[in-house]
């Protein structure tokens, strides 16, 4: 069979590669340091124009992966992390607006998510928490300014790969079977979609990732030995735009320096690496040309000009994994099997699929 030789062949390729590779997903636990801290972990950043609402735009992040449906009440967002959507304007690497979203604690069964937009202004609502009765909370559409809508709760995983079948085909001991690894897993989801002038971009070109940021907090004994606690400002921990290239580009021991990096030092500190490490999965040099031009600076591009979808940003149904190995095996068709999700979104706000509950 043509693809089995197809497949091997790419085996052989994956193999020689010294990725450094435990699991490989979008951004789920890709870094010593962030695996030990879930709800900071950032899974995936999503990017694209509100399906039937023209000049609206939407901005998603998914948090805390691989959350099981009998574990989904221990799945929260964190009260002392601030999540962020960055967004460049001019190309730089360097944000010119921001969206900020901070949490209450979880309280009395509930818990208040407060945002803040790119011109300041801010206002905040109700969680939408996850629950184990056999079906989910309803979504909370929290209403911000100017027709502003927002989510912030459990749902589905959008993000849909064979990663077990990646991870034997590198080891030489299978290949892809099309099981999508992430199905019936939930994340901790942030959406929001505003009007497109909100992100203060002129030209309709402009490029966005998330981040994750907790307060330094400083505790030292007293003179009468109680205990001070100082807080400091935020500190960067976790920072995604384009799906993979954390696990798969950046070799093992920086992936923890690259999450507290920032895209306008991507191609200094890390092209070398990202040439290197797609030079030994084959790639040829005029892929590496288009796969830099996606994934470097870590970050989605966005031309509202163009047809959306990645790399044009990023829809929840978009086939990532299958973009990238086609560029990555030098515009060969290779696919992992696993091509939508597990779960139909939906066709309106949040568009998110609803979580996996446990069984009744
Ligand atoms: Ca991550
Ligand atoms: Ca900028
Ligand atoms: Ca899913
Ligand atoms: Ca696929």
């Amino acid at each position: 069979m043509k693809r089995s030789i197809r497949l091997s062949s790419v085996i052989g390729l994956c193999a020689a590669a010294t990725l450094g590779l435990s699991l490989l997903a979008a951004d789920h636990k890709e870094a010593p340091l962030i695996n030990e801290d879930p709800s900071a972990d950032l899974n995936d950043v999503y990017a694209f124009p509100a399906p039937n609402n023209p000049g609206r735009f939407v901005l998603a992040l998914t948090v805390n992966p691989f959350t099981p449906a009998t574990a989904s009440l221990a799945a929260n967002f964190s009260a002392n992390v601030r999540y962020r959507f960055l967004i460049d304007h001019n190309n730089d690497g360097r944000p010119d607006r921001d969206i900020e979203i901070k949490f209450s604690p979880v309280a009395g069964g509930a818990q208040t998510a407060s945002f803040k937009l790119p011109d300041g202004s801010g206002f905040a609502g109700g969680v939408t928490l996850p629950t184990t009765n056999p079906v989910p909370n309803t979504p909370i559409i929290i209403q911000g300014p100017a027709g502003v809508i927002a989510f912030a709760g459990q749902t589905d995983d959008p993000f849909f790969f064979d990663s077990i079948g990646f991870n034997r085909f590198r080891r030489g001991v299978g290949g892809f079977s099309g099981r999508d690894a992430f199905a019936g897993f939930n994340v901790s989801t942030i959406c929001i979609e505003l009007p497109v002038s909100m992100l203060g971009d002129a030209d309709g070109v402009f490029q966005v990732w998330g981040a994750t940021e907790r307060q330094r907090v400083t505790l030292r004994r007293g003179s009468r030995r109680e205990l001070e606690v100082s807080t400091g400002p935020f500190e960067q921990i976790e920072r995604t735009g384009v799906p993979a290239v954390s696990t798969v580009l950046i070799p093992g021991p920086k992936k923890d320096s690259f999450n507290v990096g920032t895209p306008d030092r991507d191609a200094l500190d890390y092209g070398g690496d990202i040439v290197n490490s797609l030079r030994g999965l084959g790639t040829n040099d005029a892929n590496i040309n288009i796969l830099a031009s996606v994934a470097v600076p870590d970050t989605l591009k966005v031309n509202l000009a163009q047809p959306a979808g990645f790399p044009n940003g990023r829809r929840l149904e978009d086939d990532v994994i299958d973009t990238l190995l086609f560029f990555i095996f030098n515009q060969t068709a290779v696919s992992d099997g696993a091509n939508s999700n597990d779960r139909p979104f939906l066709a309106t706000f949040p568009y998110f699929a609803p979580p996996h509950q446990p069984p009744p």
